[in-house]
């Protein structure tokens, strides 16, 4: 990268991306706010953190079950079963990262209703990145922020 790119990625800042992998049709590169595009929901959410106790924060942003179906996710969505292979990985830009089954967030199983978070407490998440919220955690530590990658995998198997 040449010294004026370092310079203006850290000064101007330009948004951040994400990227989807994996088995999709649709790969994408995704700023924050191309993040808008979906319709957005709003979370007021607390969660505890094993060092600094509980917090209290409100988010808005897509599902991320909306996201990901539109990159096409390689399964047939008329059969339940094939969907309970599948698994999401989460990547931040510090290399914290989780794993959620797609049946989790998936409108027939979990119903999680998972967000790709474009604001936190009313602050643009543009420079920093999207950061994943789960209502339901009772611990902060899947509240993935700066997330820079995606991954849905349907290879998984535990039996070869
Ligand atoms: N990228 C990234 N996201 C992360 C973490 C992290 O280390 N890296 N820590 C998690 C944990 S343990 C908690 S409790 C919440 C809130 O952490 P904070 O208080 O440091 O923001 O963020 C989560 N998201
Ligand atoms: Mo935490």
């Amino acid at each position: 990268m040449s010294q004026t790119l370092a310079a203006a990625r850290t000064a101007a800042g330009p948004a951040a991306e994400l990227v989807l992998t994996g088995d999709l049709e649709r790969p994408a590169r995704l700023t924050v706010p191309d993040l808008l595009a979906w319709p957005q929901h709003r979370a007021e959410v607390a969660f505890e953190c094993a060092t600094s106790g509980v917090q209290h924060h409100t988010f808005t942003g897509p599902l991320l079950h909306d996201v990901l179906m539109d990159a096409g996710p390689v399964f047939d969505p008329a059969r339940r079963k094939d969907r309970l292979r599948f698994l999401i990985a989460v990547h931040g830009t510090d290399g914290h990262h989780a794993l959620l089954s797609w049946a989790e967030i998936d409108p027939d199983f979990g119903r999680a209703p998972v967000l790709l978070a474009v604001t936190l407490d009313d602050t643009p998440l543009d420079r920093a990145g999207a950061q994943l919220v789960l209502p339901q955690d009772r611990c902060g530590a899947r509240y993935i922020s700066g997330i820079d990658a995606i991954r849905v995998d349907g290879g998984y198997t535990a039996w070869t």
